[in-house]
């Protein structure tokens, strides 16, 4: 069918079946959607089996909650990260913790604490790793009670509330930073994350040739009155995937270097054996800005 064929057709599915106005952005972002795929398909030659394959295998993604996988894994949730970038970048913002992705793995209603905190429950098997640093203004200012939402995954790439082994919040929490904008957590070394085996992502990904892997890495949401949300991660440095990263996460300045302490003190205040891993990180909110969308945007999220 040629292109005009189908705009012909399209333009009198529109106008079938009208009942009221409906909602224009949805009208316009729809109708264009079912364009660009009729032009695929097209294109393509889908034939029916693959289009009901296609379909089906959403469905099944979306059963078993894996659409919010299947996006980073396609790079469309790091494209939305370029975009937000470019975004600001336009509004004149510069400087700043670089954003990447949020993932799929967060549970909103992890505990509180107050300037420190620790992540692990005692419980969980793993490297002892002490992360802390600063979060400012891009004035160099810190900015105090700033809020540091943190969370990875443990030992085995797997991350609490999603893995129904590990306890309630384990390896996630808020941390209220303290007056001098300092925040610090003590918890236990993650380790990459792969996609559930044999699952929708997983085969997507092989049929794409491509691994479901992600490096090492730690989550963070930091946020402020007066200040622009940040969404970003940081990688643990020397994973044999820290640039090939199924989800496209890792980013340059993202990559802090991991420090070795094998200071007997210090392992006995931490009261550890072992040399355990020191991060310190510094966090770089931009100010608010009525020029650049939200970056604290609605999205459904896990809660517990
Ligand atoms: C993760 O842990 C993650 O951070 C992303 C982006 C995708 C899948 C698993
Ligand atoms: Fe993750």
């Amino acid at each position: 069918m040629d292109t005009k064929t189908i705009d012909q057709l399209l333009d009198r599915f529109e106008k079938t079946g009208v009942v009221g106005e409906g909602n224009s952005r949805v009208k316009l972002v729809v109708n264009r959607l079912v364009r660009d795929l009729m032009l695929a398909i097209e294109d393509l030659d889908i034939t029916p089996e693959e289009f009901w394959s296609g379909l089906n295998y959403f469905a099944e993604a979306g059963r078993n909650g894996e659409l919010g996988l299947i996006a980073p894994g396609i790079g469309l949730e790091h494209f939305l990260d370029l975009r937000m970038d470019e975004a600001e970048a336009r509004a004149g913002l510069k400087g700043g913790t670089p954003r990447t992705i949020e993932g799929p793995l967060y549970v909103a209603g992890a505990p509180v604490a107050q300037g420190e905190a620790r992540l692990d429950d005692g419980q969980t098997a793993g490297e002892v790793v002490v992360m802390q640093g600063v979060v400012r203004g891009t004035d160099g200012q810190p900015v105090a009670g700033a809020t540091v939402e943190v969370w990875h995954a443990n030992d085995k790439g797997n991350y609490s509330y999603f893995d129904t082994t590990q306890s309630a919040f384990n390896l996630r929490r808020t941390i209220v930073a303290d007056a001098q904008g300092r925040y610090k957590f003590r918890s236990v070394m993650p380790v990459g994350y792969s996609c559930p085996p044999g699952g929708a992502t997983d085969r997507l990904l092989q049929q794409l040739g491509r691994h479901g892997h992600r490096p090492a890495h730690i989550h963070f949401f930091v946020s402020a009155p007066g200040h622009r949300k940040l969404t970003t991660q940081i990688n643990i440095e020397n994973d044999p995937h820290l640039w090939d990263d199924f989800a496209f996460g890792t980013r340059e300045g993202l990559v802090p270097k991991v420090y070795t302490n094998n200071d007997r003190a210090a392992m006995n205040a931490l009261n550890v054996d072992k040399p355990f891993y020191e991060i310190q990180f510094d966090f770089t909110l931009h100010a608010d800005q009525v020029r650049a969308p939200a970056t604290d945007f609605a999205r459904t999220r896990a809660a517990a």
